[in-house]
């Protein structure tokens, strides 16, 4: 398939594996690079030197190219931003935060720049800016999110911006893959889908909570307070909606929500951890290898698309 991002990068898929802190790291990011689309290491609560570290092995483990993601709200950004333009890598993700000032860095270190944005305003922000690509991503993702529906920023964004538009926010198969390029998308970026895969790290726990949950099973914490992120209810999401409820203070909020995330991803505790996680769950059945999951995604979306003309007959 080719499409302004399979050019832009210089992929066979036109699918990004979206970051996820604690999560993604060289050997994901190169077995999907490796797959034919593009893998992103998460550098959300690292060191430098892991990330620098991770980028080598990651080097070592395929040719092909793969990016880093940048989450600019955390407090070694700079540090973080350095170590990738030292290491060089194919593009970078940003998001959580105003990415303009960190492009020039990004150009003259010849890494293409592809920002994250929950709505329109910052879309075109990062267009003027001098982004390559963006990527929109509606409320359905897991993590740290908008307000907005995948839905509504296809059909809001596209027509306005002149770069790739990448979406993201419940992609798990190929008929949304299909759904995504008639509405104009040059790609989309998948997160969840890939916790599912042979060689993703993540707890093993928290792969087995996935293949349990359906689609109600997600809630999203700290909207009151300007911070929403979207993961499946437990003992740990009750009792922040519960402090939410009764007022509590974005620091005691943010005092409970310290850690929950690695707690839940490294450590395997699926109850008072914070278990971040899209919508679209149900797909994850079983544990596969990222090239099954992907090759199986993309000849669904090939399928949708071939059938799509018969709707005019
Ligand atoms: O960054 C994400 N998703 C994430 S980061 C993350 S790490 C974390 N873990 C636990 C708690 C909190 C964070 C987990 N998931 N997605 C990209 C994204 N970017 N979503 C929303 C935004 C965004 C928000 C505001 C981008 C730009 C922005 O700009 C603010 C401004 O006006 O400058």
């Amino acid at each position: 398939m080719n499409t302004k991002l399979t050019s832009l990068l210089s992929i066979r898929y036109p699918v990004i594996q979206g970051a996820m802190a604690w999560v993604s790291d060289a050997r994901l990011a190169a077995a999907v690079s490796e797959a034919g689309g593009a893998g992103t290491i998460a550098t959300g609560g690292r060191e430098a030197a892991w990330v620098r570290d991770q980028i080598r092995q990651a080097k070592r483990l395929t040719d092909k190219p793969f990016g880093v993601n940048v989450m600019l709200m955390a407090p070694n950004r700079d540090e973080v931003v350095d170590t990738i333009c030292e290491e060089k890598v194919a593009y970078v993700t940003l998001g959580a935060g105003n990415p303009v000032p960190y492009f020039a860095k990004f150009s003259e270190a010849g890494i293409r720049k592809i920002p994250v944005v929950p709505n329109s305003r910052l879309a075109q922000r990062v267009e003027a800016g001098g982004a390559d690509a963006i990527i929109i991503e509606g409320m359905e993702a897991g993590g740290h999110i908008g307000v907005l529906t995948t839905m509504a920023l296809m059909t809001q964004v596209i027509p306005l911006i002149h770069i790739p538009v990448i979406a993201a926010g419940g992609f798990a198969d190929g008929r949304g893959l299909a759904a995504a390029f008639v509405m104009g998308a040059a790609g989309v970026q998948i997160g969840t889908r890939f916790l599912a895969a042979e060689e993703c790290g993540v707890h093993p726990s928290f792969k087995q909570r996935l293949f349990a949950a359906t689609d109600t099973d997600t809630v999203v914490t700290g909207f009151s307070v300007g911070h929403g992120v979207r993961g499946v209810r437990n003992s740990f999401t009750d009792k922040y909606l519960a402090l939410e409820r009764q007022g509590a203070s974005a620091e005691e909020l943010d005092r409970l929500a310290t850690g929950t995330s690695r707690m839940a991803a490294v450590e395997g505790d699926v109850e008072n951890g914070m278990v971040q996680a899209g919508q679209s769950l149900m797909p994850l059945q079983e544990m596969e290898p990222v090239r099954t999951i992907l090759e199986r995604m993309m000849a669904e979306a090939e399928e949708a698309l071939t059938k799509a003309p018969d709707l005019l007959k």
